[in-house]
């Protein structure tokens, strides 16, 4: 029988909201606990020649412009492409720190437009899932800030209202909600990868073929 390809799931949301935590004990859940092929990696992938430019910028140590900043990150995911698409093929499931939403979201948030930024990304490897972590907007928790570009208690709200946009826009889009009831304090990591392991789950059960649609395409 021929290989089952994995899922290509995704994690978005703000800066430190806890997907790279999230991520990993999923990533250890699925390889030694379930014997699932699988993957990690993060966009920007700072490893290539891109993504060396991606991270002087995010560090302050070099300037491009909005346009241009916007392109590379795109760039930097059509430049891992083949190989993630080969090894879905090969079976094993990615888990991804960010992807296209992202680069939508914080474009949008300094003043870009929306179809704009997307294009650059149509018809890259469409996800599975995409697990997206929020908090409720009454809620005060979170929004820590960072030393790096864009990581300061302002612009992380601009880019979260451009992140609700994306809300519940199919059927792949998951809301992960970070904060408890009772809106003051992060919900237990276990509590949260629980619920993701759910979506996992039935996600990997929902793969039947292992045709790979592109996202952003009408089809
Ligand atoms: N970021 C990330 C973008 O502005 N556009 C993108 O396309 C992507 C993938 O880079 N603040 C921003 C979001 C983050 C920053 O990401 C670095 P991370 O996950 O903190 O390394
Ligand atoms: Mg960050």
């Amino acid at each position: 029988m021929a290989t089952k390809r994995g899922a290509l799931i995704i994690f978005e949301g703000l800066d430190r909201i806890g997907k790279t935590t999230q991520s990993k004990l999923l990533f250890e859940y699925l390889s030694n606990e379930c014997g699932i092929l699988c993957e990690r990696l993060a966009f920007p992938d700072r490893s290539t020649q891109i993504g060396s430019l991606i991270d002087a910028y995010l560090q302050r140590k070099i300037e491009f412009n909005d346009h241009t900043i916007h392109l590379l990150f795109s760039a930097n995911r059509w430049e891992c492409i083949d190989s993630m698409r080969t090894k879905l093929l090969q079976g094993y499931t990615l888990i991804v720190d960010r992807y296209a939403y992202s680069g939508v979201a914080f474009s949008q948030a300094k003043g870009l437009d929306k179809l704009w930024c997307q294009s650059c990304d149509i018809g890259l490897l469409k996800p599975d899932l995409v697990l997206y972590f929020h908090r409720e907007k009454q809620s005060n928790c979170l929004l820590y800030t960072g030393d790096e570009r864009y990581e300061t208690k302002q612009f992380q709200e601009k880019v979260e209202f451009y992140f609700e946009q994306f809300r519940s826009s199919s059927h792949q889009w998951k809301d992960i909600n970070v904060i408890n009831k009772d809106n003051t304090n992060m919900r237990d990591k276990e509590s949260i990868q629980n619920e993701i392991r759910l979506y996992v789950k039935d996600c990997l059960e929902g793969i039947k073929t292992n045709h790979i649609e592109e996202l952003w395409k009408e089809n």
